[in-house]
């Protein structure tokens, strides 16, 4: 009776094994292209999933309004504060000025705080998600996005040293 048990219990720890730790690395990727070292991928997609706080990728057929986003050097963002009607899809169209590459990433304060601290250990991690635009300089980009909720959201440039000298801004999402 205990061998069977002990038996058993072996027979779960290796279905367990094979069911939940071998299969890991094929879903660390999903739908995340960001670069970098393997084992920060499950990490990174965590924070990076935060970004539904303030709604879903838009579609392009639904988009009510496109709004102009200048990025500079200056690590300022034109306009720097954006009102949004809750449940509007719009485009931003976001240019960049400046002479080296920005960023705009959608996020509240923390997420895009935890984020920009991530990118200073990997400053060679490139952006593919939906609600974040990497622009070369003299380039536009573009996110389109649904605002689903209401409140003060923010938004910023994540590329090393641009974040902490102060180049973000606010989403104001009105019910
Ligand atoms: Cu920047």
């Amino acid at each position: 009776m205990k061998n069977e048990l002990f038996i058993r219990a072996t027979l779960l720890r290796v279905a367990f094994f094979t069911a939940v730790v071998l299969p890991a690395p094929a879903f660390a990727h999903g739908s995340e292209m960001h670069e970098m070292p393997a084992g920060q991928e499950m990490k990174h997609e965590e924070q990076s999933g935060h970004a539904v706080s303030l709604g879903k990728p838009g579609r392009p057929a639904n988009v009510t309004r496109n709004i102009e986003v200048m990025m500079g050097d200056d690590m300022r963002y034109s306009p720097v504060r954006i009102e949004i009607k809750r449940g509007e899809t719009v485009r931003f169209a976001v240019s960049n000025n400046g002479q080296v590459k920005h960023e705009m990433v959608l996020g509240t304060l923390a997420e895009l705080k935890e984020h920009a601290a991530m990118m200073r250990k990997f400053p060679e991690m490139e952006h593919d998600d939906p609600n974040a635009v990497a622009v070369e300089p003299g380039k536009t980009g573009e996110i389109v996005w649904q605002f689903t909720r209401a409140g003060t959201f923010d938004f910023a440039c994540l590329v090393p040293g641009h974040f902490e000298a102060g180049m973000r801004g606010k989403i104001v999402v009105k019910r």
